[in-house]
């Protein structure tokens, strides 16, 4: 008898120990809670990959963790988004490196002209050179995940079918590619993705330069008949947390989120690249949008006006004293690796 009770305890010791050395995250529902703010509307593409990071978060921590999302620049706007996490005003944020170009200087080549071919390829390479030169701009935060949009595309009212279409016409775009725009001979105008609605509206710009999803998300269609194709350039992100915030979360939630950090660069990539393709047939079918390929030729014309950027990057980063041509190359490296 004696005996066969001491092999139930045993047994229920077994189990306990197994149970707590297998389960992923055990603590009381809810128990750790979270903000996480975004700057554009919620069907848009960084919202979309913040609702599907938060599902997989609660999930895999069995719920331990509960995460609020802030879309629409509710709790911090798009300028707003790296200070304010700093300062603690929301636990995570979404931030778009282009809108703060000074800031982010060493991440921000890879939104050089240098032939990153879609979303997937950019957010792997962005991951890893971030991960390689560990940059001093996000020294005070710890980094959840980053990536980039797909390459960016002009979107007009009007036809843009050569260089001298897009002379001195105004169109908006944000950081690295405002100069883009301007070796190309239009009027550059700056600001972030969410004001742009209003300025097209407006007629304050003609059109913008970014990447094709916003044609239906942003509803862009219906003012913009015209895209034309020059796979450009992409504009890196990232999602960014509270450095107290997250030291204080426990050892196995740093795992999971860890775990997450490479997982949702290419999970926002993908999504990112069929969205795209899923937007410009919306776009086509719905609003009849003219989308215009450059001869070969012509193509040409407006790469080569472009060659002066990357010079220019590496005497400016060079001056900060970052290895500019190593950083430029193994991009370039990092391109042909993930490009396959
Ligand atoms: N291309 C950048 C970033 C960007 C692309 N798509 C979206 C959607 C929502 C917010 C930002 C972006 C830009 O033009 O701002």
């Amino acid at each position: 008898m004696k005996r066969k009770s001491g092999m139930i305890l045993a047994g229920i010791l077994i189990a306990a120990f197994t149970l707590t050395i297998f389960m992923p995250v055990s603590a009381t529902a809810g128990a750790i809670k979270l903000t996480y703010a975004n700057f554009p509307p919620a069907p848009t593409f960084p919202c979309v990959q913040m609702e599907r990071w938060k599902t997989e978060v609660e999930k895999r921590t069995n719920g331990a963790v509960a995460i609020q999302t802030f879309p629409g620049g509710t709790l911090l706007g798009a300028k707003a988004m790296m200070d304010g996490v700093i300062a603690g005003q929301a636990d995570i944020g979404n931030l778009c490196m282009a809108y703060q170009p000074g800031r982010f200087v060493l991440t921000n080549a890879t939104s050089l002209p240098l032939g990153i071919p879609n979303s997937r390829v950019g957010s792997l390479v962005l991951l890893d050179v971030y991960k390689k030169y560990n940059p001093k701009a996000f020294a005070k935060v710890k980094v959840l995940t980053m990536f980039t949009t797909a390459p960016t595309n002009i979107m007009s009212k009007v036809p843009v079918r050569t260089l001298k279409d897009i002379n001195g016409l105004d169109l908006r775009a944000s950081g690295g590619a405002l100069k883009i725009l301007g070796a190309w001979g239009a009027n550059p105008v700056g600001m972030p993705m969410p004001a742009t609605v209003e300025a097209l509206q407006k007629g304050v710009v003609k059109g913008l330069f970014s990447s094709l999803e916003v044609m239906k998300d942003f509803k862009f269609a219906e003012m913009c008949g015209y895209v034309t194709m020059t796979n450009t350039v992409i504009y890196p992100f990232a999602v960014v947390m509270n450095i107290d915030k997250w030291k204080a979360l426990p050892k196995n939630v740093q795992k999971v989120m860890d775990d997450l950090i490479v997982e949702q660069a290419k999970w926002t990539g993908n999504y990112m690249d069929n969205h795209v393709k899923e937007s410009i047939n919306w776009s086509k079918k719905t609003h009849n949008v003219e989308f215009i390929n450059l001869s070969k030729k012509e193509k040409a014309k407006w790469d080569k006006k472009l060659q002066f950027l990357n010079d220019k990057w590496i005497a400016d980063a060079k001056e900060k004293e970052l290895p500019a041509k190593k950083i430029v190359k193994d991009i370039k490296k990092l391109i042909s690796k993930y490009d396959k």
